[in-house]
């Protein structure tokens, strides 16, 4: 199986610990998150090599970020970097299965990620390059360095995934358009909810699901890429080649859908690096995502190949 790469910031996660607002609510769980390091984790449970670049600080939640995404077996090249801190991700638990998340990341170290933190020949050993839309909107240099990364990716004929992971609170959406835009159009696989792909499409509909199907073949003139359109509990359909296949979801107890999107991305990863039918890549990566819904935590649920099983086994039987 060949290597994925990837690279993003990763954050500190504080969670807090019931529901309710944090104005009130006065105990939190610490862990970390970050839409890339819980797609390579997913993988690195799936078996798929996978390698993270990113930056943190040289902090206790740094250390943290690295020890954590290392023990999970993912090849990690994170440069502790001295002069800004690892950024904040906290969560307010609204009700049963909904959060709110607040961001204290501006300046943060993973926001200074730089073209120069790949190194040369990394991009053009591996099979797949898997890249966020949260990344470019960090900081120019983050953007340059994903830009770089695509333009050596396609030099070397690797293949690019785009998740377009659109954060409003990042951007608003007329500079995130133009941003997440060009990183869409040079990818071979594209992630994204239907009101996401829009960002792809300049002058798309951004608030009307029932256009997809002329969104993905803009996105797609010549059929040669893969538009996955992810839609939750409702399931997931890939554009390509001209046809659409259709996927159903699942049914489950939600307790935090956070990182869902991210466990449906890398179930499809990895099927693709092992040359599966789109058929097959979308029924693994409904029940990875329907999988790490079932537990709080952006990625500590992603399951490993026998864990699907025994949900696709069990209570995991597509909706009809
Ligand atoms: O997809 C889940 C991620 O969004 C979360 O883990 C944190 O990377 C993150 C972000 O920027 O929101």
């Amino acid at each position: 199986v060949s290597r994925i790469l990837t690279l993003g910031e990763t954050m500190g996660l504080l969670t807090g610990s019931r529901i309710g607002s944090l104005a009130h609510v006065s105990e939190a769980h610490v862990g970390i998150g970050g839409a890339e390091t819980n797609v390579a984790v997913g993988l690195s449970r799936l078996g798929v090599p996978v390698t993270w670049i990113g930056r943190v600080g040289d902090d206790s939640l740094g250390r943290r970020v690295v020890r954590e995404v290392r023990g999970e077996g993912v090849d990690v090249r994170a440069q502790l970097d001295p002069a800004a801190a690892t950024g904040l991700m906290v969560k307010e638990r609204t009700g049963p299965g909904t959060s709110r998340v607040y961001y204290y990341r501006a300046g943060s170290a993973g926001s200074r990620l730089a073209a120069a933190d790949v190194p040369a020949g990394l991009v053009e050993s591996v099979g797949l390059v898997h890249l966020t839309g949260i990344t470019p909107l960090l900081s120019d240099s983050a953007r340059e360095a994903c830009l770089s990364v695509v333009r050596r990716a396609r030099a070397a004929g690797v293949r690019v995934s785009v998740d377009v992971n659109y954060r409003s609170t990042l951007a608003p959406a007329d500079v995130a358009a133009k941003v997440l835009g060009e990183l869409v159009g040079e990818a071979d696989l594209v992630f994204g909810s239907p009101e996401e792909l829009a960002y792809g499409v300049p002058g798309g509909v951004a608030d009307d699901s029932s256009a997809i199907d002329e969104l993905a073949r803009a996105l797609d003139p010549t059929g040669a890429r893969e538009i996955v359109v992810k839609r939750g509990a409702d399931g997931a359909s890939t554009y390509t080649g001209g046809t659409v296949v259709h996927a159903p979801g699942h049914r489950v107890d939600v307790v935090d859908t956070v990182g869902a999107g991210d466990a449906f991305v890398a179930g499809y990863l990895s099927g693709d690096v092992q040359g599966w039918s789109v058929e097959e890549k979308l029924a693994r990566a409904n029940a990875c995502g329907a999988v790490m819904c079932t537990t709080p935590g952006d990625w500590e649920a992603a399951p490993t190949p026998a864990e699907l099983e025994a949900f696709l086994g069990a209570d995991g039987d597509p909706v009809q």
